[in-house]
This record gives structure tokens, sequence and C-alpha cells, in this order.
């Protein structure tokens, strides 16, 4: 079947499903050659059988929460693929999770899992759940009540999630207190579990690491290097927390981090302590970057605004899906951007990828550029499996060399005629090849 109806059905079976719909979009528009040069993938369907999940879960998480009330919410795991290995994903929690978000994030992890190299297939799962302003005691119920229903489907060799938005170390240990409740065992059900009990060093910081690893190498294939460049980052999280420590280490200058709230500038750069005080901000639960400002009074608070719109030698999304749009992109691009590494999940839209490719601006796509999260959680599993603990140095350097051969991948499969390197397309076709052939191994199932 051509793209275009496959594309059409899919629209027509999940409509509204925007966010799903605009991720596989993307994908399937890169693979047309590949598609046309292996008529064996049309024959057995695999688009057809790829675009789809294998299996979504839903279910009802009832909780009381700290003043006696009865609390409703909807939990998901979406398990789309396992070709290559255990169905593997984070969970999110935040209110604006929905079917389509979660197979949007299930269908990237496929590609992204794949490009890591390690034997890990692809699922996402969550809450609408809005962590903001809850108890430590209400964070503690919600997760025994939506482990009490996602237990049944998960295990070290079938489904192993972790954490994503809205789920941090706090949140996997009461996950995994109570799957070990139920299931009276101790196995590597979730990654990001702590140190003391079965996590692997480095993991709280590898998305952001293994983003600035990636950008790292992107940087040097065009000659240039981290040191003195000014650097955008969105968001407060994990992510942004990871990204900065390296960024810095690196000796580039990160000037902001942002908020549903609005955006910080801080000029002379976020680094040493500034950076620990992210920390502290997340853990205040609040969702909020304005208290930024006032324990740094040289830094700037922007309400209800988003950082792209200050001079950047980079931008790095690290917040949340279609956080930069072609405007932004625009902005940047006038501002003399030289380089975009997303490091959420589809932070850019469509017409972002697009107005940064026709400039010629080297754009690194979620799927590859934060696969270092999912690189070290795999780490984990083959940590737990062998019941032994790795060291942060040997942890990193694995982590540092996935990273640069998802590098490599994308510029054997992306570079185009020109010598620009497409990391999009080199990353969708990369992970597709690996997952396509294994399904064709496999027979149709
Ligand atoms: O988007 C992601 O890759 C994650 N949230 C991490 C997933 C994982 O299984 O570590």
């Amino acid at each position: 079947m051509k793209l275009e109806q496959i594309m059409n059905n899919l629209e027509a079976k999940h409509p509204g499903e925007s966010e799903y719909l605009q991720a596989v979009r993307e994908v399937l528009e890169s693979l047309q050659d590949i598609l046309a040069d292996n008529p064996q993938f049309e024959t057995a369907g695999i688009i057809e059988r790829l675009v789809e999940p294998d299996r979504i879960l839903t279910f009802k998480v009832s909780w009381v929460d700290d003043s006696g009330k009865v609390q409703v919410n909807l939990g998901y795991r979406v398990q789309f693929n396992n070709a290559i290995g255990p169905y593997k994903g984070g969970l999110r929690f935040h209110p604006s999770v929905n079917l389509s978000i979660l197979k949007f994030l299930g269908f990237e992890q496929i590609f992204k899992n794949a490009l890591t190299t390690l034997p890990m297939g692809g699922g996402k799962g969550g809450s609408d759940f809005d962590p903001k302003g809850k108890s430590d005691h209400e964070i503690m119920r919600f997760s025994q009540a939506f482990m009490l229903e996602l237990w049944h489907i998960i295990g070290p060799q079938t489904d192993v999630p972790a954490g994503d938005i809205g789920v941090g170390g706090r949140e996997i240990g009461f996950l995994y207190g109570m799957y070990k409740k139920l299931a009276r065992e101790n196995t590597g059900i979730l990654t990001g579990k702590g140190g003391n009990w079965g996590g692997s060093l480095i993991r709280p910081e590898a998305t952001g690491f293994g983003g600035i690893y990636f950008l790292k190498e992107m940087l040097e294939a065009n000659n240039d290097s981290l040191d003195g460049k000014v650097i955008s980052v969105s968001g407060f999280g994990n992510v942004a927390w990871g990204a900065a420590l390296k960024a810095v280490e690196y000796g580039a200058k990160v000037v902001t981090i942002s908020g549903p709230d609005g955006y910080i500038f801080d000029e002379a750069g976020i680094s040493g302590e500034k950076i620990e005080y992210l920390l502290e901000l997340r853990a205040s639960n609040n969702d909020v970057v304005a208290p930024y400002a006032d324990e740094y009074p040289d830094a700037k608070f922007y309400p209800n605004e988003r950082p792209w719109g200050v001079k950047v030698d980079i931008a790095l999304p690290c917040a949340t899906q279609n956080e930069l749009n072609g405007d932004d992109a625009a902005v940047l691009i006038a501002n003399g951007v030289k380089y975009v590494g997303e490091v959420s999940n589809m932070g850019c839209t469509p017409e972002a990828i697009d107005v940064l490719h026709n400039a010629k601006i080297p754009y690194g796509p979620g799927k590859a550029v934060n696969a270092g999260g999912v690189a070290v959680s795999g780490l984990e599993m083959s940590q737990n499996s062998m019941k032994l603990n790795w060291s942060a140095a040997e942890v990193d350097e694995k982590l540092h060399t996935i990273m640069a051969n998802i590098h490599a991948a994308c510029v054997q499969y992306g570079t185009e005629d020109d010598g620009f390197v497409n990391y999009a397309k080199g990353a969708n076709i990369a992970g597709f090849l690996k997952v396509a052939n294994s399904m064709m191994d496999q027979g149709i199932v």
C-alpha cells in the first residue's frame, strides 16, 4: 500500500489523535526511498503493522487525596512494538496526557530504542494525574494505585517502564515498592531506580549528557566545538539539568531555562550552584521557574514567554512536544542560531523542522538526541540481569560511545547530495531498518 494511503487510513481510524498522526507522518515521509529499494517490506505489510501498537491497556486509577476526597485518573500503557526486545519506555504523569500523546511517544520510542543498538522494543505509558502541588503522600498513594493495575502486564522480559515528565526517582521508588509487594520479587521491572536498589549510576543525568555528547559530534562534523557557545535551554527538569551540567563542562554558556510560567534569562550563564538550584526548584513541586530570579537577582524572568527569542548559537528544547514552532525557528535563524538539538520528544513542530532544513541549519531530532536516557536504562537492565553495578565512569563511557554511534548512523543515512546532513531522515531510516528487518525475520505476528 502507498504511504499516503496508509496515512489516510490511519487518519480515518484515529481522528483527532494529532500528535500520534504527526509523529507517524514525520517518520513515513523519510522512508520513501528505503521502501522503494526494499519491496519485501511492502509485501510483508511492515508499515501497516508498525504504525499500530501491539496493544494498549487503559485503566482507572482511584485514590484518596490528603483531604479525604476520592480522586479518579486515567492510566495507560501502550505496548507498541517488541521486534528487537521487551517493550521499553517511560511513564508520563501530566494533565495533558491522553492516548494520542502516549501513542506518539511510544511510536518514537521504537526507533529511538533501535538507534541505541540495545535490545529494547518501544512502549510508553502514564496518566493524566497532575503531580503539581501534590504532597509526597498523595504521590505515593497515586503511584501505588497506578501500579495495582500496571503490574499485570509488565515484567523484566516483557515490558520495562521508566520515568518521563512528572515521573522521577521518587515516583519510580513508590511504583517499584508496590510492584515488589504484589509480585513478591526483586527484578529489574523499572529503570531509573535508586542507586541502593538496582539503579544505574548516571541514569538521572543520562538524557542531558547524551544530548550534549550528540551535539558535540554534530559540531565536530562541522569543524566546530562547544567551547564558548551560547545556548538556550527550555524546561528546568532532569533533562535541562543534565544538559546544562555537561554543556558547561565543555565550555558552553547556558543562558535560559523555562517553565509553564515563563522563562529565565541569565546572561552570566547558568553554572555551578545555579544548576543544582534547578533540582531544588523541581523538588518544590510547583512547576514554576520565576523563583530563580528571586534567588539570583541578576537574572530576569519573562512571564508567559518561551526562550526562543534570545540570541544564541545553539537552541536546545528540553521541555515537551511541539514547544518550538516555525515562527520560533525563523526568529532563532534571524538571530544567528547555528544548531538546534531537540532533547525533548518531538520538541519541534513539522513547520519548525522545515524552516531549519531550508536554512541548512543542522537539526538533531529527539529520537536521536535524547536517546541517552533510554540507553542508560538499557544499561541498567544489563546490570540488573548480571546482578552487578558498573562504575559511573564505565556507564558514562558506554553512553558516550552509544551517542557517537547514533550520530554516525544519522550521518550514514541522512547525508544529502550537497553534503548537508538531514539528521531526522537519517535517524528514521537507521531506526526503521533495524526494526523492519527484525520483523521480517520473525514472520507475520
Ligand atoms: O523518552 C524517553 O526516552 C524516556 N522518557 C526514557 C525512557 C526509558 O525507558 O528510560
